[in-house]
């Protein structure tokens, strides 16, 4: 903001006429500015370097991502919020120290510094620089996050459908490609997705009838299953941990939404090839499971009865029929 002469006041002038003192001063200033920021920087570095994250439960992002990219993203939001809070940091320090410098002391007017060149500089380019920073990063991490290659080691087909899901493993990709082994979700079954440790995974995704979300929390990562021609396609470069993980539908497609569960089981990769050798042999998901030495069925989730009843939509009633 650029102040008319007529709004500084005389005692102002007298304050600044001096061009030598306040030009040490300005310099003493922007040192001190520069200081704090190559400070700030270095500390910023020490603390991501270190798992700070965890020390402060992932200020509130989810933990335990199970894929590099979920580390990648973690990761970018931890350094983000410390970013944040150093600047949130600095500005409410300057806030106090102004005002308890220069609270009002009697009727002089205090320095007026509104033509601060290096001061105005200042404000406008650190701000820019800051976005920039965090610009650059997020575009990397994005990047990253939906990188696709031409030879994923698996391809999977998400198959969404109210309000279930089938995954059919792939012999290559793209719609083209074919079939050779799948897992269905019935009302009874929780479908079982399948995957190995230590291998790239490509997700195509497709919908039978409306917009769904292919989501796994410890993924920290959903992608929109949309129905038609479109497949909505992301990899993972690898699944770091094994064990079994929930899975969910994160768009609410009708009235069973909340139940379309699935879970993902994550094995080793020989385990992996036994598991899709039996599925090719023809053996249900269920029995191929058992086969390689893990529950037959999901132990994340359970399946729910769509089928309301009297009886199981409010258990707690009457029976039908007795009431007056
Ligand atoms: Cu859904």
């Amino acid at each position: 903001m650029v102040a008319r002469s007529s709004d500084v006041r005389p005692s102002a002038v007298r304050h600044s006429a001096s061009p030598q003192a306040g030009g040490r001063g300005r310099r003493r200033g922007a040192g001190r500015l520069a200081g704090l920021g190559v400070g700030g920087t270095a500390l910023l570095f020490l603390l991501t370097g270190c798992d700070v994250g965890a020390a402060f439960g992932g200020f509130g992002w989810p933990q335990g991502g199970i894929s590099p990219e979920a580390t990648r993203m973690y990761d970018l939001w931890i350094a983000s919020t410390i970013a944040a809070l150093a600047v949130g940091v600095f500005v409410w320090g300057l806030i106090f120290w102004c005002v308890i410098r220069y609270r009002k002391r009697g009727n002089e007017l205090p320095v007026q510094t509104r033509f601060n060149m290096p001061m105005e500089f200042l404000y406008t380019i650190a701000p820019i620089l800051i976005v920039s920073v965090l610009f650059y990063y997020t575009a990397i991490v994005q990047t990253d996050v939906d990188r696709v290659t031409k030879n994923p080691d698996v391809t999977v087909e998400v198959v969404a459908f109210k309000w279930n899901w089938q995954f059919n493993y792939r012999d290559g990709v793209g719609p083209e490609a074919n079939t050779v082994a799948s897992t269905l979700g019935t009302t009874e079954v929780i479908p079982v997705l399948v995957l190995p440790t230590g291998r790239s995974i490509r997700f195509e995704e497709t919908s039978k009838d409306v917009i769904h979300s292919f989501w796994v929390p410890e993924m920290l990562f959903k992608r929109d299953v949309f129905p038609g021609k479109v497949r909505n396609v992301f990899e993972v470069s690898e699944l770091t941990t094994e064990g079994a993980f929930v899975g969910r539908c994160a768009e609410l497609c009708g009235t069973y939404h909340s139940m379309m569960n699935f879970e993902l089981r994550v094995v080793s990769p020989e385990k992996y090839d036994q598991f899709l050798a039996a599925k090719r042999a023809g053996k249900s998901t269920q029995e191929a499971l058992e086969s390689i030495g893990e529950k037959p069925l999901a132990e994340t989730t359970f399946p729910f009865e769509t089928r309301r009843t009297e009886s199981n939509f409010n258990p707690d009633s009457a029976p039908a029929g007795s009431g007056s």
